[in-house]
């Protein structure tokens, strides 16, 4: 059953039973969810899907004809080439922003903190604060930690700017493939330059040229990957803790019936991890049991829902569709929220109930929302405020409106690049002598969203299967890695889903052959991990057994994680088909040119079974070239789909 005809049964927008249980309610109570709003949408427009229409000007805006009847030309002359590669470049800017900016927000914090300037936030790991500073050449001996801190803020600071010829992490990359990036002149420089830059080469009359244009965008990207995003990964570690394996619960049935449930949803841990803190007030949790609550329950949604189950083993309610949903469960007090991914229908779907929506960040404002601006300087007692009202949210909540569909699946999460060498005794030998032995054939990242285009979270679930069957080990972040602890696929014992030879290296280290690395600007730690493995094997990182996929991805950050993803030499297969097909040269480039030059390329497969076979064909020719023990490529052959889903229905509610 490929996704395609899966999609098509009438019904099946998800694989979760927590999620169908909850659009049936909507149905039945004329709910309006994503699901209703994309087929209103439908068609959706052809010229846009290809990527073929403009509106950078107002001599537009223009379209161009993909039969070759119509014009071929907007009104200043651009084609078909020029207009796909300047709408890409333009989407990985975007995406490449919001993870920098995210980043940046957190670093004007951590130098805040460092000069004394915060409430509720600190260096939770000194060792890893002295460790990147002596790694950015910040001075370490006999200094306290507060002058470490605010040395390294200024280091990083830096990054943003156009002072630099090269990011500061770069010195992770492997010199061979910075000497790809300056020979192709997309070194990244500074942060905020390359953004920038972007934008002033979209505009009507400057970069002609796709194939500048694209290299521009890999640039960009890179200043996401190796940039915007590590800063958030590594400061956000110092400040709240570097991940630790830890086991933690997934699905609707994280909500709990007697207790006020605060739903943190959206990216920033710099909001999330103090209304952790928060919700453990004495004087809160005195508040809640005099409403008659047994006490406050934080869960997650999206990204910063990992953010907090990396570091303290919060619950996780759901990935990216859940977050409707998750309204409509009638248990939630309060969605907190900061940014990105949001959609703005969650304050209509709240009203439906008793559930306050509180946004936090003055970027990110929602009509219809209490907005209660969140300031660092007053970090712990913003964070009290916000729980408060949660709190007095408690007695409006109608019981007998509240459905918490499915018991919570376990799942493990906490593993960051430290965590993961870690396990393996403190260097990259055992996972390296394991690639090598063919006991791990390779890894893959799967990351990445989830789009009401496909049912929800099977692409995710079905490719993580046949990979780990296939003794792949499997990376997981973001909304993919939610996907994944759903299906019960993240446990210790799911190491009996895995191959013969991944199966005896996770049961041997007690870890799931699916490991949650974290958020998407996490990202930033598969490329890390990636990156020191190559320099432990000393070759360049597109030489070893390793491929991306974001199956179901949605959103722009998602296109600029791809992008950098390929330009650090992880070939990538995408799920959802970009809007780039209206120009076959801009394709070409894409899914076969980069490989010459950056030694990986982008590929789009929606259906898991096939894109598992690709994987795997991919994973083994690089074994070959590697001169390791390899499955000959035709001798690899599509897997028996099977559809796994975790969490059983009860009839509760
Ligand atoms: O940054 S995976 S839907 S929540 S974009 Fe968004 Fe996609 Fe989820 Fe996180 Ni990432
Ligand atoms: Fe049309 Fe060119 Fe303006 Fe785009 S930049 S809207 S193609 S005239």
């Amino acid at each position: 059953m490929s996704a395609n005809q899966y999609s098509a049964q009438p019904g099946r927008l998800t694989v979760n039973p927590d999620a169908q249980a909850m659009i049936d309610v909507a149905r039945k109570e004329g709910i309006e969810t994503v699901w209703d709003r994309l087929a209103a949408q439908q068609p959706q427009c052809g010229y846009c899907a290809l990527g073929l229409s403009c509106r950078n000007c107002a001599m537009g805006p223009c379209r161009i004809d993909p039969f070759g009847e119509g014009p071929q030309k907007g009104v200043c002359g651009a084609d078909a080439d020029v207009i796909v590669a300047r709408n890409l470049g333009r989407t990985i800017a975007a995406g490449s922003s919001s993870h920098s900016d995210h980043g940046r927000d957190i670093l004007e914090v951590f130098a805040a903190m460092a000069r004394g300037e915060t409430s509720g936030y600190q260096v939770t790991d000194e060792d890893k604060l002295r460790r990147v500073a002596v790694e950015l050449g910040v001075a370490t001996e006999d200094r306290s930690t507060d002058e470490v801190a605010s040395d390294l803020a200024d280091v990083l600071l830096d990054d943003y700017g156009s002072r630099r010829e090269s990011l500061s992490f770069l010195h992770r990359v492997p010199e061979v493939r910075k000497a790809k990036w300056a020979e192709l002149g997309i070194t990244p420089r500074g942060i905020d330059r390359e953004n920038v830059e972007m934008m002033h080469r979209t505009h009507m009359g400057v970069d002609n040229d796709y194939v500048n244009l694209l290299l521009h965008g890999l640039r960009t990207s890179l200043s996401d990957g190796w940039g915007g995003s590590m800063i958030a990964t590594e400061l956000s570690d110092i400040m709240f803790g570097t991940p630790k394996p830890v086991m933690s619960q997934v699905n609707l049935g994280v909500l709990s019936r007697d207790q006020v449930n605060i739903a943190m949803h959206g990216h920033n841990p710099l909001l999330s991890d103090v209304i952790v803190d928060a919700a453990q007030d004495p004087e809160l949790l005195e508040l809640a049991k005099s409403y008659g609550a047994t006490g406050i329950n934080v869960v997650g949604l999206c990204c910063t829902g990992n953010e907090i189950l990396m570091r303290k083993g919060v619950p996780i309610a759901g990935n990216h569709l859940m977050q409707e949903l998750v309204l409509i469960t009638g248990a939630l007090e309060a969605m907190v929220v900061d940014y990105q991914c949001i959609m703005p229908s969650v304050v209509d779907v709240a009203k439906c109930y008793h559930t306050k929506v509180i946004s936090t960040s003055d970027k990110a404002k929602f009509p219809g929302a209490t907005h209660v601006s969140f300031d660092p300087s007053r970090g712990a007692e913003v964070a009290r405020e916000i729980v408060r009202m949660a709190v007095e949210a408690y007695p409006d909540r109608n019981q007998e409106r509240v459905r918490i569909p499915v018991e919570p699946v376990r799942m493990m999460g906490g593993f960051s690049v430290e965590a993961i060498l870690g396990a393996l005794g403190g260097t990259p030998k055992p996972l390296v002598d394991a690639i090598v032995a063919g006991t791990i054939r390779g890894a893959v990242a799967v990351v990445g969203c989830n789009n009401p285009k496909l049912p929800q979270d099977l692409e995710h679930i079905e490719l993580t299967r046949q990979l780990i069957e296939n003794d792949i080990l499997v990376l997981v972040t973001g909304c993919a890695a939610v996907a994944n602890g759903k299906a019960g696929q993240m446990l210790p014992e799911s190491a009996a889903l895995a191959g013969p030879g991944l199966r005896s290296v996770c049961e041997a280290l007690g870890i799931p052959p699916v490991l949650h690395m974290g958020s998407c600007v996490d990202n930033s730690r598969v490329i890390a991990l990636a990156a020191a493995l190559a320099g432990y094997l000393d070759v360049d990182i597109d030489q070893l057994p390793l491929a991306g996929a974001a199956p179901e991805w949605y959103s722009e950050k998602a296109v600029a994680i791809g992008a950098y993803v390929v330009a650090s030499g992880i070939t990538t297969v995408l799920g959802v088909q970009p809007p780039i097909f209206g120009s076959p040269h801009v394709v070409q480039l894409l899914a076969d040119g980069l490989d010459g030059v950056v030694g990986a390329k982008f590929a789009v497969e929606p259906d898991p079974d096939k894109a598992a076979l690709l994987i795997r064909r991919h994973i083994e020719a690089k074994r070959e070239a590697l001169g390791l023990p390899f499955v000959p490529v035709d001798e690899i052959r599509e897997a028996v789909p099977q559809v796994t889903v975790g969490g059983a229905a009860t009839a509760e509610g």
